[in-house]
């Protein structure tokens, strides 16, 4: 079997793309998924889930992936009323373990998800992506908060849901006392409650790495490079704690080798998330074109490792850059993304063939 390939979708009325446009890209088996008007916190309720298979169900498509089920921050803060939340967690597992669910990618990033100080930066060619000014931000996080949610088209974004970025001062607070140890710490407290009713149903608990990957407005952040990668692997041991392996989150320090990692762990990546990044002499980057030469992630190496390692996980393009005058959520169009699975498959087909498989 090959890999499995995924793509990201908000659902119905949360969407510009329809599961018909996504049905036409070649290859495509799984819909990435979540309850995007859930909290962190709450329970998803089988009526919900059922829902969504209803609507992926016509075209063929399985649920086999969640991208997130968010982490309530009071687990990340180790507050006493984080017993609750994991509860809740572990009733969401039990519920969309019900719909054949496989794997949950989630991650345990302080108070911001993914930071970009600009969402549509032109790129030269007449498109735009997502882009990281280092220098920017140094600033006010209150300000970077204001500036991406107005600009998401009054579309909910995960992670900057505007009811928690509405109590930032409380949040910060909240977190003050929480030293990257800590951070850890709760972070193995949380998935050694979960791993029972992982083993039970099967599922594999998939965390993304820190984007980007170091700390940000004096919040740690844990997954960041290979020895961190190691560390919380060998920290629970479990084959169903397992990886979101981020090309282009690691490759925002472009010290990470992303196909080392994939050769290394490859058996507990559950989900691949591929996206190629170009970096400026000054530390910022851009967000780039699938194709290996627009950015310098080394996308060829990194699908090459998979193909070699046997990958039969789940693979999906991360950020796409918005072009043909699409509008769209910012890196989640259809055309780049598109376009960036046709890549992958390009490079895929050809390897089976050189092997004699296809
Ligand atoms: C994205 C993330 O930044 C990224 O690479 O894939 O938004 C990712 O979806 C979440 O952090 C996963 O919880
Ligand atoms: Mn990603």
């Amino acid at each position: 079997m090959p890999m499995q390939m995924g793509f990201r979708w908000y659902g119905e009325g949360n969407d510009s793309i329809s599961l018909s446009d996504i049905k036409q890209i070649p290859g495509v088996t799984s819909i990435v998924w979540a309850l995007h008007d859930k909290m962190p916190g709450e329970v998803w309720e089988v009526e919900e889930i059922q829902k969504v298979k209803d609507q992926l169900e016509p075209y063929g498509f399985n649920m086999d992936v969640i991208e997130s089920i968010n982490v309530h921050d009071d687990i990340k803060i180790g507050l006493p009323t984080r017993d609750k939340y994991i509860e809740n967690y572990i009733q969401s597992i039990r519920n969309v373990a019900k719909f054949g669910v496989k794997v949950i990618c989630y991650n345990f990033m302080p108070i911001f998800d993914w930071t970009r100080t600009d969402l549509f930066h032109p790129v030269g060619d007449g498109s735009t992506a997502l882009f990281y000014e280092k220098g920017m931000i140094q600033d006010d996080p209150k300000e970077m908060a204001n500036y991406i949610l107005s600009n998401l088209h009054g579309q909910t974004f995960p992670g900057w849901e505007p009811e928690r970025m509405a109590r930032l001062d409380e949040l910060f607070e909240a977190y003050k006392d929480v030293t990257k140890e800590k951070l850890w710490e709760n972070l193995k407290y949380f998935l050694e409650a979960l791993m029972p009713v992982c083993r039970e149903t099967g599922i594999k608990m998939a965390i993304h790495q820190d984007d980007p990957p170091w700390d940000i407005f004096g919040l740690p952040r844990l997954l960041v490079d290979e020895p961190s990668i190691d560390r919380f692997l060998k920290m629970v041991d479990d084959p169903h704690n397992c990886l979101t392996l981020c090309s282009g989150s690691l490759n925002a320090n472009p010290d990470n080798n992303v196909a080392d990692i994939v050769r290394k762990h490859c058996d507990r990546i559950a989900f691949a998330h591929i996206r190629n990044l170009h970096h400026f002499p000054n530390g910022d980057f851009s967000e780039a074109a699938h194709r290996d030469c627009c950015g310098e992630t080394g996308i060829l190496e990194i699908v090459k490792a998979y193909h070699d390692c046997g990958y039969e996980g789940y693979i999906r393009p991360d950020h796409g850059r918005h072009i043909w005058g699409e509008q769209c959520r910012p890196g989640y169009g259809l055309y780049d993304r598109a376009l960036g699975i046709m890549y992958m498959w390009g490079i895929w087909d050809m390897l089976d063939r050189l092997e004699g498989k296809a």
